[in-house]
Order: structure tokens, then sequence, then C-alpha cells
């Protein structure tokens, strides 16, 4: 495998309007994030992606654009851009922007242009159909809820948006959409950008002609996903969008994949893939449910080492998977993936080790470095996101009572995750002198940046540790390239695995609150990270403690 500058970094995910707010409005922005690189630095991050901070009404908070060569005046200017760009570089670190390219802002130009003239050059820009009496195009429901079509302004024709309705999606299959979005990506590399986070990319190729599926709700539409399993052939135009952009930049491109099937993973990410990279989402999907959230099966600590290994093993030495344990889109991962009550900083560092010496890039999302939690939501009004407040909708549909529905809901709304970054135990958790835009999680007192950067024993200070081992000029071929081999993988509550490179390292969590002990093959050469101050051991027996990890050199 040809090595490339980004198979040995590690990503940091950053939402901007949460992060650091530099001037007071309560909104996070640019100024605020160069303030806060010598605090990624210091964790060893390398690469940073940025969601949008684009122009945008933000309806679905920047995933809305309505300029892409324009950044959104609550972020900053383009001159704070520019400088982020050279601050990072000056650190070895580079820059990733949010690709949304699915669709764009009901407000962009070009949507407007639409509403104007639909049979004019910008109509062939948007899925346009005409309207009919009580009938609509087809019967796909969008990923915010209600029918994909709504009523193109002004006109007598209808729009297609697989998100909300102000996220009109951009017709892919017209060339003219596709140089631009290729000038557009070009423009930005051209800036310094280090590469792409590619959003909601497995949307662009929709099955044609479009027709309507079988209803999978009362409501008598189908998921979108019924027709994108449809839909063939979204490898030209992905295929296209790396020759004519990334390819030629040598940048880093990181695409939003769900549902790919086993024999497409060489296509998107193999030696000559459509991109660097593709998240992992095996773990994020399990348990969901096509009745929607209300009715998501909880996931056990053994499901989640079967989802984390089925991936692994799919993808093999093939390429590089991106490693998550959360983003913007899904709750606090210590919150979803340790059971409820065993949520403490001995689990939380189990879960990052496991996570982190998984084979591919691991991608950290902000706060997640100190163990950041979910919200307590005490009132549907709290909460801001738009898909939280459909899946809630959708609940009481179903039949449940508003409490229920909160508490049903509550631990899977993206606005866990976008909580204000928790800096220290000052007022609104030192992240704004103004209002927060969305209310800090009131346990920033204990949960802190301050707190825990001078603590050898914090949280924080665990995932230096990791990051740090992943660069140890030792370790760093084996924990990069090595392969990876699960061990006693049919043990209950024990995520243990394998990393074999130049060196043989074995990684052994206990998934529980209790002991529990493993026999080694042979004796070990050397503890590289545990933590517990020491290890309870006999001969080539351990006995782990309650969620201890281990990191073994062999
Ligand atoms: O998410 C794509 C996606 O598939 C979402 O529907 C995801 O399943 C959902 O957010 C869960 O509630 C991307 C972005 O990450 C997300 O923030 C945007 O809202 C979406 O695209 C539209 O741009
Ligand atoms: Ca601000």
């Amino acid at each position: 495998m040809t090595k490339k500058w980004w198979h040995d970094k590690v990503a940091y995910q950053i939402y901007p309007k949460s992060f650091y707010d530099s001037n007071g409005d309560g909104i996070g922005d640019i100024p605020g994030i160069i303030s806060k690189l010598d605090y990624l630095k210091d964790l060893g991050a390398d690469i940073l992606w940025l969601s949008p901070c684009y122009a945008s009404p933000l309806a679905d908070q920047g995933y809305d654009i309505s300029d892409y060569y324009k950044i959104d005046p609550r972020f900053g200017t383009m001159e704070d851009m520019d400088r982020l760009i050279a601050e990072a570089k000056k650190r070895d670190m580079y820059i990733l922007m949010d690709l949304v390219v699915n669709h764009c802002s009901d407000e962009h130009e070009w949507f407007q242009k639409a509403c104007q003239d639909p049979d004019g050059k910008y109509g062939r820009f948007f899925y346009l159909r005409d309207k009919k009496d009580g009938e609509l195009p087809t019967n796909w429901r969008s990923y915010f809820g209600g029918p994909v079509w709504d009523d193109l302004p002004g006109t007598d024709k209808q729009y297609l948006h697989v998100f909300h309705k102000k996220q009109p999606d951009l017709n892919w299959e017209n060339p003219e959409v596709r140089e631009e979005i290729y000038k557009n990506i070009n423009w930005w590399l051209d800036k310094g950008l280090g590469g792409f986070r590619i959003d909601a990319i497995i949307n662009i190729k929709k099955a044609l002609p479009f027709r309507s599926y079988e209803a999978d709700r009362e409501d008598g539409l189908c998921s979108v996903e019924a027709m994108l399993k449809d839909a063939e052939g979204i490898g030209e135009f992905l295929r296209e969008m790396r020759d004519r952009t990334f390819r030629k930049y040598d940048a880093f491109s990181v695409g939003e994949v769900f549902h790919e099937k086993p024999e497409e993973i060489q296509d998107f990410i193999g030696e000559d893939g459509y991109f660097s990279s593709m998240f992992d989402f095996n773990e994020t999907v399990f348990g969901s449910s096509e009745k929607g959230w209300y009715d998501a099966k909880p996931i056990t600590p053994d499901d989640y080492k079967k989802c984390c290994f089925e991936a692994q093993r799919r993808v093999g030495n093939t390429g590089f998977l991106s490693n998550v344990i959360e983003n913007h889109d899904e709750p606090r991962g210590v919150c979803r993936y340790i059971p409820e009550g065993d949520v403490n900083d001995k689990s939380k560092k189990m879960l990052a080790a496991l996570n982190l010496m998984l084979r591919g890039i691991p991608f950290i999302y902000q706060g997640q470095e100190l163990g950041m939690e979910n919200m307590p939501f005490s009132s549907i009004e709290e909460i801001d996101d738009i898909s939280s407040k459909h899946e809630y909708q959708v609940a009481l549909d179903a039949g449940l009572t508003p409490e229920d529905a909160l508490n049903r809901i509550a631990g899977f709304s993206r606005d866990n995750a976008r909580t204000p970054m928790q800096w220290s135990d000052e007022a609104n958790a030192g992240f704004t002198t103004g209002t927060p835009w969305l209310k800090v999680n009131p346990n920033y007192t204990s949960i802190n940046a301050a707190s825990q950067m001078d603590d050898p024993d914090s949280v924080r200070s665990f995932y230096k540790k990791l990051i740090a081992l992943r660069k140890d000029p030792e370790y760093k071929e084996t924990i990069v390239y090595g392969d990876l081999e699960p061990l006693w993988e049919t043990r209950r509550n024990l995520m243990a695995y394998c990393r074999q490179g130049d060196r043989l390292l074995f990684v052994i969590g206990n998934y529980r609150k209790y002991d529990q002990s493993v026999t080694l093959p042979y004796p070990y050469k050397k503890v590289l990270l545990n933590n517990y101050p020491d290890i309870d051991e006999e001969g080539k027996t351990i006995s782990l403690y309650g969620y201890q990890v281990l990191i073994l050199e062999m």
C-alpha cells in the first residue's frame, strides 16, 4: 500500500458554533478556534475538521449553505479563515472543511433563480417536477420528516429535498452542477486546506426514473434509503470528483458513507478509491429502527465489540476507516457505549483506548477528550435540533406520552454533542462571556478542560498518552499499519485484540464493572498503557479490574 501523509494522523472534529466564542455573542467562531489551536496541538491533534461555517441561514446548523465562497459573519470573516489555515500550518496541522454538496440552502442564489425561472438554467440545478393535485412525484420520506417534495415558491413545480425543506437537493446528473462544485472545491484547496469531510454523499445518486416504493409507516411514505438501494452509478460521480479535485492536491477526503456493501469497500477507500477514508458507522447505526429513534435498541458491550470487529474485518488492509466514538449527529459515546451507571473516568478511558488502537484514523469529537456526557434534557423546549424535534413527533404519533417520548429520544438527540465545549468551571463553562446559543451541560463544574489539563489522571491526559503512543516512533508502524486480530473473541464483556506489525501489541479491555481474568499465551514485555495504577497478576494470568484497559507489548 502506498503510504499517504494522513495515515498516521489523528483528527479532531470542531463544531464551530459550540467550540469557543471570542466575542461574547454566544456563538463559537473562527477566532475562537484560532485561540485554542495550542490546546489542540498539545492534545496531539493533527487534522482539524470544521463542521460548516459557510454563509448559511443555519436551518440545519450550517449544513444548509447559501454561499460556498463566504464565511458566515456569525463565525467570522474569510480573513479569519485564512488566518486559521496559516496558524494551523505553522503548527503542522491541517484544516478540513465540510463539503456539503448533496444539497444547498433554499437561500442560495441558484435556488432563488430556479424559483424565478424554473425552466431555465438554474431550474436544472435542482430536481423539479410539475405539481399535480393531491399527488406527490414520489412517496419518499425526508430524513427530517414529511415528504421530500415541497412547492417551489412562485411556480407550479415542486422540488426535492431528502433533508429539510430548506435544503434542496442539487441535481448531480447535470454536468453544470458538478462543474460548479469542483470549481468551489479547488478554490478552497488552493487556499491550502488539507482536504474535506464529505457530507451525506451517498445521497447524490438517485434511482432514475423516480418511482415510489412500498410504504414503511402509516404516513404512506418510505425511507429515502429504499430509493438509494436502487440507485446505481454513484461511482462515476465520485471518481470524477476525485480526479478533478482532491487527487490533484493530494488532499485528504473522508466520506460520510452509510450502508456500503462489502464489495464496494475497495472502490470507496482502496488504493485507488474515491476517498482517502470513510467513517465506520457500524456501531452508530446498531439498534436503529425503521420506526424511529423511540424504538431503537440499546447497544451492549458485546454488540459494540462485534460491530467494531465486523467493520475491521470487512475492511482489513484494503484501506483506512475513520473511527469515531461520537460526532455532531450522535449522542456522547460514553453514554451510549458504556452501560448506565458505569460511566466514569475508568470506563471512559477504556473506551478511548479500545477505539484509538483500532486500525484506522481516529477522529475525536470536541469534548470527547474530556469525557463530556449527554445533556439531561428536561423538556423538548431545550432541544434546538430539527432532527430531534421530528423524532419526538414520531414518538408522539406512535402513541407515547410526551414524557415517554422525550425520555426515549433524549438519549439520541444530536444536541447532546452540540452543547458548548466545557473549557472551565467558570460561568458558561468558559465558552462565552455572553449567553450561549444552546444551554451548557450543568456538569461543567466537574467536567472541564482547565481541571483536566494538569491532572495526570484525567481523561484528557489519558487521551494525550494514547495519541502520543500512536506517534511513538517505536510503535507507530504497528499501530498505523499493523494487522488487527480479535483475542478471546467469544468471551463476554471483554474486548481484546492484537495489533501485529514490526511489534506485537495486545489491547485488552475489561468491559464490565467486575473483575475478570485473562491468561496470556506468554509473559508480556512491557506495559504501554494502563488506566489503573497497577496490574493484579500472577504469572501469565491477569485479574483485570472493572473497566481496566491494558496495552501490552508482547
Ligand atoms: O448527516 C447525514 C445523515 O445521514 C443524517 O441524516 C444523520 O443520520 C442524522 O443527522 C441523524 O440525526 C449529515 C450531517 O452530518 C448532518 O449534520 C446534516 O444534518 C445532514 O448531513 C444534512 O446535511
Ligand atoms: Ca462569537
